[in-house]
Order: C-alpha cells, then structure tokens, then sequence
C-alpha cells in the first residue's frame, strides 16, 4: 500500500499550482560528507567597518544617524527607481521588454551588529514589524507602486553581503511572477469556496498537527505539505488577512514572537545562525480589493544535514521538478524536538 513516508511521490502546491517530487527513502542512503560544526567567531556590538551599524559611513559618502532601534534607508545601489523613463519593446511577439520603476530599502533591525533576529527581544523585533508595517503604508500610498516585496536574505551562503541585522524592501509597478501564481491560485479557491485557501489549509495543519512548529494565539509556524527546501516552512496568521496593514498592536507582537520561535529552533538545528531567504506574500497595492489574499511569511533555508551541507538545487531540480529528500513531516519533527531556547543561552 502507498505509504507517502517511505514511497516516492509528488506534491502539490495549491497556492503556485506547482509540484515537489518527494523521494523520503533517499534519506536513508549512506552519507559519507561533513557533518562537523563550524566555529563563528562572536561579532562585536559596534564594527566601525560595517555600513549598516549606527553612525557610520556608507560606501555613497552618507552616514547613518546613531539610531538605537531601527533604521530604513533607500538602497544606495538600488535595482529598481522611480527617475526611469517609460517605454516598451516588441518585436514580433519574441523581442519583449517593459520599462520598471520601484524603490528599494534596506531596513536594518537593531544597532546591534553582534545580533539576529533569533538573539533579539521580542519587543525589539516588534520594532522591526512596526518598520514594515509603517513603510508598507507609505510605499504602497505611491501612485506607481502595486506590489511590495519586504525580505531578509540571512548568511554568507545566501550571498548577504554583511552579517548586520538587515532587511530589504523592494517596491514596484508590476507583480513579480511568484505572487502573481500565489494570487491566481488564491482568487480561483476563494471564487470557489468564498474563503481564502490558506484559512482552510490552516485548518486542515491544526487538526493534523503533523507540520506544526509551533503555534501562538494569532500565528502558526508549519512546514508546508509542498515544502521544497528541506527545513521550509510558513508562518500563517490565524485570521484572514490580505495585508500586514490590518494587524492589531497584539497581532504585531505575536508576529515578532513566532518570527523568534522559529528562527531560534532555526538556529538550534546545527547550533550555527541559520541562513535563510524569507519574505512576506501579500495582497498588491494596486487599489484593488483583494480578499482572497492571506497574507503570510515564507522561509527558504538551504541547509540539509549539517552547518555546511547545503541542498542544490541543480540536476534534476534545475532541468525538470523540485525535489526533496526528507519529508515535510520529518523536517517538522527535527523542528518541534530541538529546544525553543536559543543554544546560545543554553550553553552559557
Ligand atoms: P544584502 O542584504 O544582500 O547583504 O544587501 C545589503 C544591501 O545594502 C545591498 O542591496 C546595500 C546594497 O546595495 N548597500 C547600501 O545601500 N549602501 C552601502 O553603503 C552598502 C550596501
């Protein structure tokens, strides 16, 4: 009998319309690569090299105020402005190219050089989700924006350019592919059922409590069932939201708690900071309604076995389908067992 733990399978994405080949049995083939810890070594609080820290100058000449909680500055290397003229090409339906304008940011989370969002307070890291909220607002009042994209990219191995506490957020006219697909599948579910797709999917994780990380009274942390990336995993409000806008000062609290909670079991994984791409999904700003939006955070983290083995996504993945080798479940097991207690301070 088919056994989704043991036997190969695909999954599906109901929110991409894409699917995941699962092949749970080749995590049990020999490993003969790293497993071994690396050693970091402690950052200082204050790096007068770095140009994110407070008071410092940045490569553009400009220097950053001696802010004490969170700064936004517009990305001195910017991919996106709001100075670009307008245009188009095309050439016999294969030569095609549109005109882009945007705004980008970097945000940086505390003054702190020496921390991560898994080593900061719950109140600090509120200030962050207060910054998001406060930029969302303005960026997306812009005539010319209609979608904004908030995201941290964490690690060297991410290519992050510097260890400081950073965000971004890029701002611009069009929406980019990946929320287009997440808002197409969303809008056909929610004219079906006139709810939204991540409410019943929620429902569904919290009665099976297979994937759950862990839960809080407004968010829930889950591997997703499609996950690609071996410790994959979403945070969900638990009411329905199409953007971070409608949060309540409790709701915004509660983000900052479980954005700690997992990244410390994150962390407590290899006992290393762990890097990660995550990023928040949510309704456009294009002056249109959108309730079938549930806005929610996704964390893509490449490390597989060890602080220095990584998955790659090449091969098979590269040329035809996203693969994995653990399962969702198992993955969320790892999560669940390690300690909600950052190992920095355990080992104290
Ligand atoms: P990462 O998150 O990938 O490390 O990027 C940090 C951003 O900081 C990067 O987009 C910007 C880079 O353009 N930056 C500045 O805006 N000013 C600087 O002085 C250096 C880097």
């Amino acid at each position: 009998m088919f056994d989704s733990s043991e036997h190969s399978h695909r999954r599906y994405n109901p929110l991409t319309g894409e699917w995941v080949q699962v092949s749970p049995h080749r995590a049990k083939r020999p490993w003969q690569g790293q497993v071994e810890k690396v050693n970091v070594t402690q950052r200082p609080a204050y790096d007068p090299t770095c140009y994110l820290c407070a008071g410092n100058q940045r490569s553009n000449g400009l220097v950053n105020p001696h802010y004490t909680s969170t700064f936004s500055f517009v990305n001195d290397f910017a991919s996106l402005s709001n100075d670009i003229p307008e245009g188009e090409i095309h050439e016999q339906e294969l030569l095609v190219a549109k005109s882009e304008r945007g705004i980008c940011k970097v945000i940086c989370f505390s003054p702190r050089h020496d921390l991560t969002i898994p080593e900061m307070e719950v109140e600090n890291i509120k200030e962050v989700v207060d910054l998001w909220v406060k930029e969302f607002a303005e960026l997306g009042s812009n005539k010319i924006i209609n979608y904004i994209q908030i995201f941290e990219n964490k690690g060297e191995i991410m290519g992050c350019s510097n260890p400081h506490p950073h965000g971004q957020i890029w701002a611009q006219q069009s929406i980019p592919d990946a929320v287009l697909r997440k808002q197409q599948h969303q809008l056909a579910y929610f004219q079906k059922h006139n709810r939204t797709l991540l409410s019943d999917y929620l429902q569904l994780e919290l009665n099976k409590k297979e994937r759950v990380v862990t839960e809080n009274e407004s968010f829930v942390a889950v591997v997703p069932y499609w996950a690609i990336w071996p410790f994959e995993a979403m945070i969900i409000p638990k009411r329905t939201m199409s953007t971070i806008l409608q949060m309540t000062e409790a709701e915004r609290t509660a983000l900052a708690s479980i954005y700690k909670a997992l990244t410390v079991r994150y962390d407590n994984l290899f006992e290393i900071s762990f890097p990660y791409s995550a990023g928040i999904h949510q309704a456009p700003t294009d002056n249109q309604p959108h309730p079938e939006w549930h806005w929610h955070m996704v964390f893509y983290p490449p490390l597989l076995r060890s602080a220095t083995v990584k998955k790659f996504m090449v091969g098979y993945e590269m040329l035809a389908n996203a693969q994995r080798d653990i399962t969702a479940e198992t993955a969320a097991i790892r999560l669940r067992e390690v300690s909600g207690v950052h190992y920095k301070i355990t080992s104290k």
